[in-house]
């Protein structure tokens, strides 16, 4: 029970299995892991999807038959495992070049050379069946105030994702674009802070449909925000087109524990909303097994991942079948909640002509009313904690 199998759709980043444990304070602690290796690995724990940066496949220097070599050996073992790529993404954040960001960097030949390192990776990503191309702008941000011109900033971040749209439309690509949003780290301050500010960009796209986000779970509570509403204001604009599952402790560092670490309530809650929204995309872990774990705990740290997922998704499904949560339910009203304000029809005058609405109305009662949410929610504990 709770072995992962390919219809769950559970994905994971080489540069998560691969982590070697480098930290600002401390040396890697683990080997590299042959991409070859990792895909292997992950087909066999039940995953049905790998993703990647650029570097990940292709070291920074090599060359073009090197390139050429690496994605061969990658396409077999991909083959050979049963397993896709899902996603792609870049890297425009390791190399020196873009410490100053990528898309937003003050230097414009930086923000040429981002731009065709991207458009290199987006053809390899649509040659590889990859449906979703992440967009997560670690470095673009500042450390201080007259550093960036925020607007200029912006301006030129949507200059990029309005020439990426271009891109793909020209090239027939059957791509889609997910901006992850973050708060801070690598930067002292990132642009697109929260899913919130990426949904408002979004917006203001040229081609607004080829766009969605990549929340991750960490990234929303490290600005202490409650991750279940951000994914589930995504969902309601339409626009979760990927995600990036993960544990976080709190308002501190990106922690990126396994899924079901950290806030499990928020986890919980998170995966009842996909489940029970219809969420069909890839339920992509980008985590960092500890460094304290060796080779073969990095394994353990990634079917950790699968597994509390689907223990999750079994205690969620049992929290909604419960008739007593059911009734508990309708007592707090969230049927009603469902139920429009007005008519069908309805219009301002007529609502204004309503007595029922205000005249009659006693708000002393309704205020006194209690909404059982207390109740409903100790029913939902007893039920992740497995004692229901
Ligand atoms: C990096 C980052 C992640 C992003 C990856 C995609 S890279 O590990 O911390 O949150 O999803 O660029
Ligand atoms: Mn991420
Ligand atoms: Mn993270
Ligand atoms: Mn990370």
């Amino acid at each position: 029970t709770y072995q992962p199998v390919q219809a769950d759709k559970f994905s994971f980043g080489l540069w998560t299995v691969g982590w070697q444990g480098r930290d600002p304070f401390g040396d890697a602690t683990r080997a590299p892991l042959d991409p070859v290796d990792a895909v292997r690995r992950l087909g066999e724990l039940g995953a049905y999807g790998v993703t990647f940066h650029d570097d990940d496949l292709i070291p920074h220097s090599s060359t073009e038959a090197e390139r050429t070599a690496r994605v061969r050996q990658f396409r077999q073992a991909l083959d050979s495992a049963g397993m896709t790529v899902p996603m792609a993404t870049t890297n425009l954040f390791t190399h020196p070049v873009f410490k100053d960001g990528a898309f937003t960097a003050n230097d414009r030949s930086v923000r040429r050379y981002a731009l065709r390192k991207t458009m290199r990776n987006i053809d390899l990503a649509a040659e590889l069946g990859a449906r979703t191309y992440v967009a997560w702008g670690g470095r673009e941000g500042s450390e201080s105030g007259a550093a960036k011109d925020v607007r200029a900033a912006l301006a030129r971040l949507k200059e990029a994702f309005d020439l990426l749209g271009e891109y793909v439309t020209e090239r027939g690509y059957d791509l889609r674009f997910a901006l992850e949003p973050k708060p801070n780290e690598p930067r002292g301050d990132i642009l697109l802070p929260t899913v919130g500010h990426a949904l408002a960009f979004i917006e203001r796209l040229e081609r607004p449909a080829l766009f969605g986000v990549n929340p991750e779970v960490g990234h929303e509570q490290m600005a202490g925000l409650n991750v279940p509403h951000g994914i589930a204001q995504a969902l309601w604009a339409g626009k979760l087109y990927h995600i990036d599952l993960n544990g976080q402790s709190g308002v501190k560092y990106d922690q990126d524990l396994r899924f079901g670490a950290g806030d499990l309530r928020a986890a919980f809650w998170l995966v009842d909303l996909l489940e029970s929204a219809g969420y069909d995309g890839p339920r992509h872990f980008d985590f960092k097994p500890p460094r304290t774990e060796g080779p073969e705990g990095v394994w353990d740290s990634a079917a950790g991942c699968m597994r509390n997922y689907l223990i999750l998704r079994e205690r969620a499904a049992a929290f909604r079948a419960d008739p007593e949560v059911r009734e508990a339910l309708r007592v707090s009203g969230l049927d009603e909640l469902a139920r429009p304000t007005l008519d069908v029809g309805e219009t301002p005058t007529a609502l204004r002509a309503d007595r029922a609405a205000f005249e009659d109305f006693d708000p002393e009662r309704a205020g006194e009313r209690g909404m059982g949410f207390e109740r409903l929610d100790q029913l939902a504990m007893d039920h992740l904690l497995g004692v229901r």
